[in-house]
């Protein structure tokens, strides 16, 4: 638990900027280069329709940013993509009930004042929605600062029977589902092993960058689940349901469900599994000129397991290695610089790669195991610039 707030980093800067006016980087954070200074441009991937353009915020739909303008460690709100699969539920604050129910000691309704009256932890975490993938650029994704309360703290309150297994969260949203003939109404819906839903940086998030959270982002309350992919970021959240079996949702069982070629106990099948933990992933987003070069930039999201190397490669060149932004913290992206000092003129195709602790590398597609869903979708992300 953090005593004091603390401000947004880029906030900081912005304020840091206008007093000191320093003119070069040098002796910067990592995190201050990546707005454009006056001499320098974006250099134009060439993989990048002229027509491509991010989608605006507008009510009930799908927004993604345009990762060639991502120049902050923390992602605006306005700027944050935004998913859901059913509608976007105003909730007034006065009306807003967290129940707490199924197998637990102490059934709980909570008002909003209750769960912001209880100890405040703050964390970074960034996410990726499990939909991510080259034909938006990687824009499903974001940075911010999350506030709010410990879900373990209130589930150890609640006091989870021995029989309670399954942790369900049901957000406010809701739909209509079809299964075979029979349709119904569904409320958005997902869950974890309450193992994994008593980890101490889960977290009940009513702030996001310091504000209170939006319509779009989940107002009043949502899940946070650092190191996770963004469906289990439950949004409007209004229950949490514990009991002694499998959750069988549509977003947990039947959707977001990867469906990929394995050895299952020296067996090659077909699974289905449910999208979890983020999966080790760079990109390269944006690469700008300026007086001293060319700068390749990008973010590396992941499960919290430290890195130990992101390399960038250029054409059939060797892999070298890129800097990481030593700011980041366990679930906050990390993002990444190149000094491209060699830059020749002519198009050329650049690829990222990171590597964790436990030696774990990036793949290519071609190496990885063969996948029929959109989901988790981690390979190496090849993208092609024309430096002029
Ligand atoms: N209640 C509810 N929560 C939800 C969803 C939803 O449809 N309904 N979508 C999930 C998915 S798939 C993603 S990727 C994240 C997106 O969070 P964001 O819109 O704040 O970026 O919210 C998750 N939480
Ligand atoms: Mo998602």
């Amino acid at each position: 638990m953090k005593e004091e707030r603390e401000r947004p980093r880029r906030d900081i800067l912005k304020g840091g900027l206008a007093i000191g006016g320093i003119a070069a980087t040098a002796g910067l954070p990592f995190w201050s280069k990546l707005a454009l200074a006056q001499d320098e441009t974006l250099v134009p991937f060439t993989d990048v329709p002229a027509t491509f353009a991010a989608p605006p915020v507008v009510p009930g739909s799908v927004h993604f940013l345009d990762t060639r303008e991502v120049d902050s460690f923390y992602t605006p709100v306005e700027d944050f993509y935004i998913v859901q699969h059913y509608d976007q539920p105003e909730i007034a604050e006065a009306d807003y009930r967290l129940r707490i129910t199924g197998l637990v000691d102490n059934p709980t309704v909570l008002t909003l004042d209750d769960i912001k009256s209880r100890p405040k932890v703050e964390i970074d975490a960034g996410f990726e929605c499990g939909g991510n993938r080259p034909s938006v650029f990687q824009g499903l994704i974001g940075n911010a600062r999350w506030g709010g309360t410990s879900l373990r703290d209130v589930l150890l309150e609640a006091g989870i029977r021995p029989e309670g297994i399954e942790v369900v969260f049901y957000g406010a949203d809701k739909g209509s589902e079809t299964i075979r003939d029979t349709q119904a109404e569904q409320h958005f819906g997902r869950s974890m092993h309450y193992t994994d839903a008593l980890q101490p940086d889960v977290m009940l998030a009513y702030e996001m960058n310091g504000e209170p959270l939006n319509l779009y982002h989940g107002a009043p309350l949502r899940v946070i689940v650092p190191g996770w992919y963004g469906v289990a970021n439950v949004k409007w959240l209004d229950q949490i349901h514990v009991q002694d079996r499998r959750y069988m949702g549509r977003f947990q069982a039947r959707d977001y469900v990867t469906l990929a070629r394995r050895d299952i106990g020296g067996v090659e099948r077909w699974e289905e599994r449910s999208v979890t933990r983020m999966r080790l992933k760079s990109s390269i987003i944006r690469v700008t000129r300026g007086p001293g070069g060319h700068t390749i930039t990008g973010f590396v999201l992941n499960d919290g397991t430290p890195l130990r190397s992101v390399e960038i490669k250029v054409d059939d060149g060797p892999w070298r290695e890129a800097e990481i932004d030593a700011t980041s913290t366990q679930y906050s992206w990390k993002l990444f610089s190149y000094a491209w000092n060699d830059a020749t003129s002519g198009e050329h195709t650049i690829v990222s790669r990171v590597t964790d602790a436990n030696g774990q590398v990036q793949a290519t597609e071609a190496e990885m195991p063969e996948k029929r869903t959109r989901w988790e979708n981690y390979g190496q992300f090849p993208r092609t610039v024309m430096i002029s």
